[in-house]
């Protein structure tokens, strides 16, 4: 690590003070070109405790950059994990107030819900399957705390990764008897098509993003509990929403999820 203790501090409420006050900030490394991939996830490991503290609860893990594309774009091989919290769980069909968010966007992504737990490292595709009790469709809406969208991927490690409010709903499934790498996904902006993938657009297969996180944790000394709940990353590039647009996402097998995005200070 390259950051003191007091400045990882400083840098987590920072962050979140850009969270909470919908300002958008410069990239951290700006100021901190030397902070490294743990002093990241530390950063992001204090902003989470610091909710926590405050009584937030902690409701699940994501996974973001996994799609082949995205890492590509960002030239990056290894995606970035983060946290989800109970004031970001939406319902289907929710209204989502743009007015307490920056510059949001969506992304169309499967979730995971474990029964048993997952424990790297070594584990693989099979051990997560075997591991789930159901999937179901989710649709994150990340907003990037830094302005015009200007990071680097440690940046946006400290930022939680871009995590803001997620969508779930649909029907959830056992993914046994599912083919997850064919699972076709339409996404719609205000009735119209605007991305379409399958789940092989994350790492090849879902669960192979849920076998990299619990790999990844292990490198930290954690491993995923039962009952987790995990969104594997987004299979379609993320798209921008403003007040007044209206997401339909349509999952094969899983249903849909929908929301609408409004200013309710209007
Ligand atoms: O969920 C994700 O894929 C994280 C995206 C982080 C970068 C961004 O804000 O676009
Ligand atoms: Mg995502």
């Amino acid at each position: 690590m390259n950051l003191s203790a007091a400045t990882i501090a400083e840098l987590a409420i920072h962050l979140e003070n850009a969270e909470l006050n919908r300002e958008a900030v410069a990239k951290i490394t700006d100021a901190h070109p030397d902070m490294d991939w743990e002093d990241a996830y530390a950063i992001q490991n204090t902003i989470r405790a610091n909710k926590e503290a405050r009584g937030v609860r902690i409701v699940g893990l994501k996974m973001g950059l996994t799609s082949f594309a995205k890492m590509k774009q960002m030239g990056v091989t290894e995606p970035i994990h983060g946290f989800i919290t109970d004031y970001g769980a939406c319902a289907d069909g929710s209204v989502i107030d743009v007015d307490r968010l920056i510059h949001p966007k969506v992304e169309a992504e499967i979730a995971f819900v474990l029964k048993h737990p997952l424990k790297g490292p070594g584990v693989h595709v099979g051990d997560v399957l075997a591991a789930t009790d159901f999937i179901l469709p989710a649709v994150e809406v990340i907003d990037s705390r830094y302005e015009h969208f200007r990071f680097d991927l440690k940046s946006v490690i400290a930022d939680n990764t871009s995590s803001a409010r997620f969508v779930t709903g649909g029907q959830a499934r056992s993914p046994l008897g599912i083919d997850l790498k064919c699972l076709g996904v339409v996404m719609e902006k205000n009735g119209e098509v605007v991305a379409t993938a399958a789940g092989a657009a994350v790492l090849g297969h879902p669960a192979q993003s849920v076998a990299m996180l619990a790999n990844m944790l292990a490198t930290q000394g954690k491993e995923l509990p039962a009952g987790t709940f995990i969104m594997t990353g987004g299979v379609t590039e993320a798209i921008a929403v403003a007040a007044g647009d209206q997401i339909t996402v349509r999952y094969q097998h899983l249903g849909s999820v929908s929301m609408r995005f409004a200013a309710k200070s209007e």
